[in-house]
């Protein structure tokens, strides 16, 4: 009922770190485009095979002058895979420990970035080139207040633009920045890749480096798809420049989740050249994070340690909007009173000094176990965390919120019953 929300409104009103003052409105006015690098964890980043880089492009980024990248990001998906990453994305809230929230919740209240920048005159859209049903976005795109889906109806998928999933993403992000030259301006679109995806298959003409050799042919092909995802978003940055939507845009790029499992260790180690343990699994689960503003001029590589919850706090702050009254557990990177504490859907976690995985607690620098102490004290915190998201989510509670002026919608009943407590 809506008074377990007092309880959890209470509690992230006491947490959210205040914004940067010199973040806030960096990219205010500017069309928002948020592109999810399937399947691309961080190791590809800056990464070789057979003396190639992986991510040649997107390795590059790293250094450059608009962009800031965050290397000990992490995501924090469960089942729902792709379709959690945008739930956490849009509305700063864990997905669920069972089954995707796009599924069990569609029909619930939310308070999504697509809805805040709705409300401040931008255009909100979805580009991906699958079915609408799928991950049944089509009925949870309209509880997010996504006002376009451009699915695969939309797309021209020409004789050899097909490979594993569906439409490879160069085709995808040519088509794509053409489509956002129709949209109204300011607008706020999201664009989905697909090709590196499991089982990550590629043909011969696409592949631009070798294959691994290892005895996983799942991570032998994953080096060829991300370096084919990273040359489309190459072509979608020429595509965005040639269109003259390039300056005047902002550009958020992140990993959704891992695209190797834990079934392939033996062939990661290989790769990696190290164990891999419950420490260097956890560490795994890092994806890339690039917040590129054009003309920002003082780029970085920002060691903050943060994950997806903090994506909406984060890019909302950019575009000059406030968050302070929202219920969101994620907080703005850029913040100076950002915490670096990281919980995983599965319970696992990360701090500044430690890593709690497998019921073990490692030091985050070394790897190496120490004492269970160090991280008892947040183990609690951790569980609170998923616990208070998910009685947000199964009791719909966002109905009784209203984010505009922070106030708790109850019934006079409900409000009695406070009282006497
Ligand atoms: C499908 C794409 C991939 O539309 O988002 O989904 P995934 O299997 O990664 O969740
Ligand atoms: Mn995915």
């Amino acid at each position: 009922n809506g008074s377990e929300l007092v309880e959890v409104n209470n509690y992230i009103r006491a947490n959210q770190p205040e914004p940067s003052d010199e973040m806030f409105g960096a990219a205010e006015g500017r069309n928002l485009i948020v592109v999810t690098l399937e399947s691309l964890q961080s190791f590809t980043i800056n990464g070789e095979m057979n003396g190639k880089p992986i991510t040649p492009f997107l390795s590059e980024l790293t250094k450059d002058e608009d962009t800031i990248y965050f290397p000990n990001f992490y995501h924090q998906t469960g089942l729902g895979k792709t379709s959690d990453s945008e739930f956490i994305l849009e509305n700063s809230l864990y997905p669920l420990s069972g089954g995707a929230v796009f599924f069990t919740h569609s029909g619930n209240t939310f308070n999504s970035m697509a809805e805040s920048l709705g409300n401040s005159g931008y255009h909100t859209a979805v580009q991906h080139a699958n079915t609408k049903s799928f991950w049944n976005r089509d009925m949870m795109y309209e509880s997010l207040n996504i006002d376009q889906f451009l699915d695969v109806e939309s797309y021209t998928i020409g004789e050899g633009d097909a490979v594993n999933w569906g439409m490879k993403d160069i085709p995808f992000m040519e088509q794509s920045v053409e489509q956002m030259t129709e949209m109204p301006q300011p607008f706020y679109t999201r664009l989905l890749t697909l090709t590196n995806h499991h089982p990550f298959y590629l043909d011969e003409e696409d592949k631009m480096i070798e294959e691994f050799n290892s005895s996983s042919g799942t991570l032998n092909r994953y080096f060829q798809t991300a370096r084919y995802l990273d040359e489309s978003i190459e072509v979608m940055f020429d595509e965005l420049k040639e269109k003259g939507l390039y300056e005047n845009s902002i550009i958020v790029m992140y990993g959704d989740h891992y695209g190797i499992s834990e079934n392939h260790n033996e062939a990661m180690a290989q790769y990696l050249g190290k164990e891999i343990t419950p420490f260097e699994s956890a560490q795994l689960q890092k994806v890339p994070f690039f917040v590129h503003i054009p003309g920002y001029g003082e780029g970085q590589i920002n060691k903050e340690i943060g994950g997806q919850i903090d994506i909406r706090p984060t890019i909302m702050h950019l575009m000059g909007l406030e968050t302070e009254k929202d219920i969101q557990f994620g907080g703005d990177l850029f913040s100076e009173e950002h915490e670096e504490f990281v919980v995983f859907r599965d319970g696992r976690f990360i701090t500044d000094q430690h890593v709690f995985a497998g019921n073990v607690c490692y030091d985050i620098e070394t790897g190496i176990e120490t004492d269970m102490a160090s991280c008892e004290p947040y183990i609690e915190p951790a569980l609170t965390e998923l616990e208070y998201s998910e009685s947000i989510i199964n009791g719909d509670l966002l109905r009784f919120y209203d984010e505009n002026n922070g106030q708790l919608i109850l019934s006079e009943e409900e409000l009695e019953k406070l009282e006497k407590e």
